[in-house]
C-alpha cells in the first residue's frame, strides 16, 4: 500500500490541513506525533484505512465528496484520523472490551481522533460472499493474542445507527499468531446477513496489552430485507443535482377537502425534524425523521428549508428535498422513518417540512 515514506505523509498530512484552510486543523496536525509503526484491518477494509487507501494519494480531488462521502466527512473531520490510520487502539484493557469502549464509539476505537468512523452513514461497503478471509496488516509485526471477530445482527443499519455492543453477534476468535504480518483467518457469517453489515475486529496485539478496533464495511450481497442499499454505497454521482424542474410543492397532494368534517387532522399527514449528526468547515451530515400523522401513510416528501443537500440516502433529493425510498415510504399511523443527507455550507438554520401521499 503505502509507499510514502513516514515523513513525507507527515509534510503532505500538514500541507492538506492548511490547503483546508482550517487553522484547529493544521493546529492538530502539528502537535500530532506520527503513529508510524502499528496497523489495521486491511481486508476487508475498516472505515479509516479504506479511506486511506483510497484517498492518500488523492486527498485533494474534489471527487471524493460525492464519491466516497463518509470518508470526506471523515477527513474534513480531522486530517490525522486518515494519515494514522493504524493508531486504533486502547491499551491496559485487561480484555474488558464492552467497557473499553461506549456504545456508540466502537468504530472509533473510542478514541476522539477517529469520532467521524461512529458516524452512521454510507460507507463504502466490500462486496463479500459469507465466507471470507480477514485480513490484518500490521507493518510493526506486534504478532497477536488473538482476532475476536463480531458481525452485525439480521437489520442492522449501519446508515442509520452508530454500532453498539447490542448489535453484534461474536462470529469467532482465533488463537494467537506470530511476530509476522499479515494475521489472517478465514470467516464464515450466517446467510441470513443481506447487504450492507459491519464486520467488527478486535486485534489483542502481543507486544503490550494494546487491542485495537475497527468496523468493516461489507454488502453480503442479495440486500433484500430491512437494508436499504441492495447496490453499493457509492454515491451515483448523477442523482444529487437538484432538479429545478421539481421544486414545486406535488400538485397530486390532496387540496383541503371541504367536505371532510375535521380539517385540521387531515388524513395522510406527516411532519419531519432534522437533526445535525456532525459538521465541519463548509459542510454537516444531518438526519431528518418522518413521523406519520394519525393515518397510515403511503409516501413523504421532506423539504429541509436552509439546506444545500449534496448527497442523501434512504431517500432520493431533489434540490433541497427528499422523497421517501420504495423501502421507508409507507408508514402506520404515529410510525417513524429517517433519511440522512450530507449538505454543504452551515448547518445553523434548518428547518423541515412534511408532505404525505
Ligand atoms: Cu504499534
Amino acid at each position: 500500500m503505502s509507499r510514502i515514506s513516514p515523513l513525507r505523509r507527515r509534510l503532505t498530512a500538514a500541507a492538506g490541513a492548511l490547503a483546508l484552510g482550517g487553522a484547529m486543523l493544521a493546529g492538530a496536525v502539528v502537535t500530532a506525533a506520527p503513529a508510524a509503526a502499528h496497523g489495521a484491518v486491511s481486508d476487508p477494509p475498516s472505515r479509516i484505512y479504506g479511506c486511506y487507501d483510497r484517498w492518500s494519494a488523492a486527498w485533494t480531488d474534489p471527487a471524493m465528496q460525492t464519491q466516497d462521502p463518509m470518508c470526506w466527512n471523515a477527513w474534513q473531520s480531522n486530517p490525522n484520523a486518515m494519515w494514522n490510520w493504524n493508531g486504533m487502539f486502547q491499551e491496559n484493557v485487561g480484555g474488558r472490551h464492552e467497557q473499553a469502549l461506549p456504545n456508540g464509539k466502537l468504530c472509533s476505537a473510542n478514541n476522539p481522533t477517529y469520532a467521524a468512523a461512529d458516524v452512521p452513514g454510507a460507507w463504502r461497503a466490500t462486496p463479500r460472499s459469507h465466507n471470507f478471509r480477514l485480513t490484518v496488516h500490521d507493518p510493526s509485526n506486534h504478532g497477536a493474542d488473538y482476532l475476536r471477530i463480531y458481525v452485525t445482527k439480521p437489520g442492522y443499519d449501519a446508515r442509520t445507527k452508530a454500532l453498539a455492543w447490542s448489535d453484534l453477534e461474536l462470529i469467532k476468535t482465533t488463537g494467537s499468531y506470530p511476530t509476522s504480518s499479515p494475521y489472517v483467518t478465514d470467516v464464515s457469517v450466517p446467510s441470513d446477513r443481506r447487504g450492507h453489515h459491519v464486520v467488527f475486529t478486535i486485534w489483542q496485539a502481543s507486544h503490550l496489552d494494546q487491542p485495537y478496533y475497527q468496523c468493516s464495511d461489507v454488502d453480503f450481497g442479495g440486500g433484500g430485507t430491512p437494508s436499504p442499499n441492495p447496490t453499493t454505497p457509492a454515491p451515483n454521482p448523477t442523482t444529487p443535482a437538484p432538479n429545478p424542474t421539481t421544486p414545486a410543492p406535488n400538485p397530486t397532494t390532496p387540496a383541503p377537502n371541504p367536505t371532510t368534517p375535521n380539517p385540521t387532522t387531515p388524513a395522510g399527514a406527516c411532519t419531519a425534524t432534522v437533526s445535525v449528526a456532525s459538521s465541519w468547515q463548509g459542510g454537516y451530515q444531518a438526519t431528518v425523521t418522518v413521523r406519520a400523522g394519525s393515518s397510515a401513510i403511503n409516501g413523504w416528501k421532506a423539504t429541509i428549508n436552509g439546506a444545500t443537500i449534496t448527497q442523501a440516502w434512504n431517500g432520493t433529493a431533489s434540490g433541497n428535498t427528499i422523497s421517501s425510498s420504495s423501502w421507508n415510504g409507507k408508514l402506520a399511523a404515529g410510525a417513524t422513518t429517517s433519511a440522512g443527507f450530507l449538505g454543504s455550507g452551515s448547518a445553523s438554520n434548518l428547518s423541515a417540512t412534511c408532505t404525505a401521499s
